[in-house]
């Protein structure tokens, strides 16, 4: 051997034996990477000693080569060795850090449930749907026309005192009851009409354990030709035993509203006692003339409840107040 070739062998071998004690050091993966660069990349230390196997005689090369080979399989090896370890050890640690303690208590997820007041009026609607009825819905903010002069509610009308409404600027109110929307849906179809207008009212009303400033309403219109009393009668009493049950004895009191005539007042014997729970009608000729409608030809029928009281009768409640109150544990009753 050559004393190039010597030196060269030397090297290698000095390479390996401070790689070896590098790699063995080593603690992390991305430190492990930059030695395996340093010492094995294109730019590393064994590629420079290789370049200088150029100098030698070819009958050096076949020995060196040999040797460099091995220095670079045991290295390579040595890496994927280490690496192995290092990946071991980090997998060790995550589960070590991770662990589940399988007898603490599970999170509790609690199921939300809906409203004794939303279930009554999805009761409601659904009663009336089956019955043919569309469902329509307006605007809260009304103005004095659609809540009450189209409702033959002039202003200077007596019945304006039955309602304490809240005004807002610029002539507008909150709607004192959902008849607004019957009108706006007059207004943009042509008889015959079924609908229903379940929604949020306003009234400037001493709250107490029946009144609230805020409640829901539902009312029903039909208009068509030759629609008479004893078709709302029908229709009422349909309504009113699908929501209390067969059987339910039902009265008519004569009563008024401005844009019924003649109207009744319906009650129903609950539980022993006679219950007021809507008022009715046929709609006044003036509220047809209002939207256009000959009532000549037309004939319509409407009727109105409060959605609060019904949820009181039907689920035993003593205070309106109470479906307002956010209280989990009356809400967890239903
Ligand atoms: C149009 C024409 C007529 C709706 C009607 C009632 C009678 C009624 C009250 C019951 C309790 C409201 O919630 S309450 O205070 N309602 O008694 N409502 S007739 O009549 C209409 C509606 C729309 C176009």
């Amino acid at each position: 051997m050559t004393s190039s070739a010597t030196t060269l062998t030397t090297d290698l071998q000095a390479l390996q034996q401070t790689a070896i004690a590098a790699i063995s050091a080593v603690d992390s993966l991305d430190r492990l990477e930059e030695l395996r660069l340093a010492y094995l990349g294109k730019k590393g230390q064994l590629s420079q000693i290789l370049r200088a196997m150029g100098q030698l005689g070819p009958e050096d090369r076949p020995q060196i080569g040999a040797i460099a080979n091995e220095v670079k399989e045991t290295l390579q090896a040595k890496v994927d060795n280490q690496r192995q370890t290092l990946q071991n050890a980090q997998i060790q640690a995550q589960l070590a850090a991770e662990t589940l303690d399988v007898t603490l208590p599970g999170v509790s997820r609690p199921l939300g449930r809906q409203h004794p007041l939303n279930s009554t009026i999805d009761r409601v609607l659904e009663i009336f749907v089956g019955l043919g009825y569309t469902v329509a819905e307006g605007p809260q903010i009304e103005t004095d026309y659609y809540n009450f002069e189209a409702l033959n509610t002039p202003a200077d009308h007596p019945a304006r005192d039955m309602q304490d409404t809240y005004y807002l600027p610029e002539g507008k109110l909150l709607r004192t009851h959902t008849s607004s929307v019957q009108i706006r849906y007059m207004e943009a179809e042509e008889p015959p009409i079924r609908i229903i207008a379940p929604g949020r009212v306003y009234r400037r009303d001493t709250v107490d354990a029946t009144h609230s400033a805020v409640f829901h309403q539902v009312e029903l219109l039909a208009v068509d030709e030759g629609l008479s009393f004893s078709d709302l009668k029908g229709t009422i009493k349909e309504f009113l035993m699908a929501m209390f049950g067969d059987e339910l004895p039902i009265r008519f009191r004569a009563s008024y509203f401005p844009f019924t005539e003649p109207s009744a007042e319906v009650d129903v014997q609950w539980k022993g006692r006679w219950l007021e729970v809507m008022g009715c009608g046929m709609v006044d000729p003036n509220v047809l003339k209002a939207v256009g409608y000959d009532p000549e030809i037309y004939t319509g029928f409407a009727a109105g409840f409060g959605v609060e009281r019904f949820a009181l009768v039907l689920h035993q409640i003593d205070d309106i107040r109470r479906l307002y109150s956010s209280d989990l544990r009356f809400l967890r009753q239903f």
